[in-house]
Formats: C-alpha cells, structure tokens, sequence
C-alpha cells in the first residue's frame, strides 16, 4: 500500500506538469493503460490472502479512480489552454472585404441579338438555327446563285472542298426551313457567318440576322412596314427609313434598307458621313425560284427577307467606333455594357 501511495504521488505530479495534450495522452498510457503500473499493481492482488484481497483491490480502484480524474481534468484544461491559442494565432478580421466572385456582362452582340429576337417573337417569328459548315447547294445554288455566278466572288468564301464551306450569310437556315415545313414562315435566323475579309471595317467571323416571311398575299409594303417598325424599335427613335433599289440574286425587286442618321437626326455628322443616312441591311421579295427551289408553290405564296449585320447594328446603337472591339473581349470594354 506503500506502494500505491507512492505511485499515486509519482502520477499526481508528472500530470500537473505536464503540459501539452500529447504528454498527457503519453502519461495515461503509462499509468493507466493495460501495461500500467496500476494494472501492474492489480496482479499482484492474486498473491494475497484471500481476507485482504477485497480492501486493497477496492483501494487501487479508489486511488486509479483519482489519478483518472485528475487526469481527464489536465487535459481538459490543456485542450482549452490549446484551443485558445489557436485562436489568437489564427485570429480572422471578419469585417475585411470578402473575395467577390467576377460577374461578367451580357455581350454588346448579344444585347442586340436579344433585342430583335424580342421584336420578331413578338410579331409571331421563330428564331432558327442551322450548320454554320454548309453546303454548295444550301448556301449558294438553292439562293440563285449558281455557280461562276459574280456573286460568288463578292462573298469571299472559305472552302473545305468544292462542296463544303463556312456559310457565308445564314440564308442557308432559311432554305433549310422551307424545305422541310409547309407554308405560311415566319423565322429569324441569327447567327455567326464568315467571309475571307479582314481589315478596319470586315471581320473574317461576324453576326447576322436575316429574317423570313411567306404566306398568301405577302407584298413589299408589308416589308417596308416591318422594316419601319423594327428599326423605330430598336434605336427607340421616330427614324425615318428609306429603301433603294439594289440586286441580289434571291430576290425580286431588291433594296438597300437606310434609316435616318442616329447620331445627327439626318443633319450629317461624320457616322453618317455627310449623308444623313445609314445602310443597315438589305431585304426584297423572296425570289420565286428560291421558293420553287424549296419545294414552296410560288404561285401562291410570296414571301419578303431581309439580312443586318448585327455588330453594325451595335455600333450604331451604342456609338462604338472600331469594330474590332467586339472580337477582342477586352473586360473594359464589355464591362461598358453592363
Ligand atoms: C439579305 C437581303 C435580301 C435573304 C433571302 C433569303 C431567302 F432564303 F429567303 F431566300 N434569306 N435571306 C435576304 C434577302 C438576305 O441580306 C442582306
């Protein structure tokens, strides 16, 4: 019993000094665990009489009961004694600014997109898409271009092989159209076209809309109405417009569309250069051997298209002078348009 006294000592003091939560960890293992010197203890009790083998084993509980106590208390207190310190180190100022995630901004092209998209929904157009790697027949025959026509030439086109190429204007979506539904068609159809051009003012990739209406009775004053309208709705002005006569192989008459100059109200201003006008696209009636082309029955129905390049238009509406801008994606300038 001596002994034990002893050994309680011995453990009180090693525990009181120690002090991290390891060396705690490291004394119950050696004063408690199954190798300890109580469990050492424990055994001996065996060797006993039987008379005082209850008292002395209900004694080294008692004092084991202590130690474990008095243990379980230090490494509390150390665990706290850690945990504190823990927190003054790593001490977080919870009012600093955080780390925003970047939020980007719709772009000035699709701001557009998205604005005749609305217009023409709303008149009861669908918006179409459709391959921009196309066909000879889908992007040019089909449109009354045939080949060695001069038109060809004029669209600068990029060629896989002799029948595969990068569409050159998204007619061909409309043609697609037509040759797989029935009569009357109202479709818009935006997208990327690309032409081997590039300097100050062509960009090898660029955006058009083109749009398409056949039903019975359609004529070119439904045309100049629609056109009017548009225009008037998209610059949110009271434009005038105007149409000029012009040719394209896919249609019959064919006119140049202008509308008064946004800038100067048809004063003349360098945008307009002196003129007071701006050529924002070109449109007619649906040529009939387009429509027969399509399997359309172009002795009943006509129809109108028209065709705008939509980075024109966003120059136009939100004054950018250099086209360029709206390929390079430089963040300042997108960010303009939030
Ligand atoms: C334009 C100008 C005039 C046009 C014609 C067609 C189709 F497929 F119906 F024949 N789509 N787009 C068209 C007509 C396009 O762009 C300047």
């Amino acid at each position: 019993m001596d002994q034990l006294q002893a050994l309680v000592d011995e453990a009180l003091k090693a525990i009181e000094t120690a002090s991290t939560v390891p060396e705690i960890e490291q004394l119950r293992v050696t004063y408690l665990g199954k190798k300890s010197t109580f469990s050492e203890l424990m055994k001996t009790l065996g060797r006993m009489d039987a008379a005082e083998r209850p008292a002395a084993g209900a004694r080294i509980n008692t004092a084991r009961e202590q130690v474990q106590q008095v243990l379980e208390e230090r490494r509390q207190h150390l665990e706290a004694w850690a945990r504190e310190q823990r927190l003054v180190a790593e001490r977080l100022d919870v009012t600093l600014p955080g780390r925003h995630e970047a939020s980007g901004t719709r772009h000035p092209v699709s701001r557009v997109l998205d604005r005749l998209s609305h217009f023409f929904t709303s008149a009861g157009f669908q918006v179409v898409d459709g391959p921009e790697v196309e066909d000879d027949f889908h992007n040019f025959e089909a449109l009354n271009i045939p080949a060695h026509h001069p038109a060809r030439a004029m669209h600068d086109t990029f060629y896989f092989n002799a029948h595969t190429l990068l569409r050159t204007h998204t007619s061909p979506v409309q043609i697609r159209t037509m040759e797989t539904g029935q009569p009357p068609f109202r479709v818009i159809c935006p997208g990327r076209v690309y032409r081997c051009d590039s300097d100050m003012t062509h960009s090898p990739m660029f955006h058009q809309v083109e749009g398409l209406l056949v039903d019975e009775g359609v004529s070119f004053a439904d045309l100049k109405g629609m056109m009017a309208e548009l225009l008037r709705a998209f610059f949110e002005m009271d434009v005038a417009v105007r149409f000029r006569p012009s040719y394209f192989p896919f249609t019959e008459p064919s006119a140049e569309i202008d509308v008064q100059c946004v800038h100067c109200q048809g004063q003349g201003c360098r945008v307009c250069k002196q003129t007071g006008w701006l050529e924002i696209g070109g449109c007619g009636m649906v040529h009939p051997r387009v429509l027969n082309n399509c399997g359309v029955d172009a002795e009943r129905y006509t129809g109108f298209a028209f065709g705008m390049g939509v980075e024109r238009l966003a120059m136009l509406r939100y004054g950018v002078q250099d086209l360029r801008l709206f390929f390079e994606n430089d963040v300042r300038f997108l960010r303009q348009f939030a």
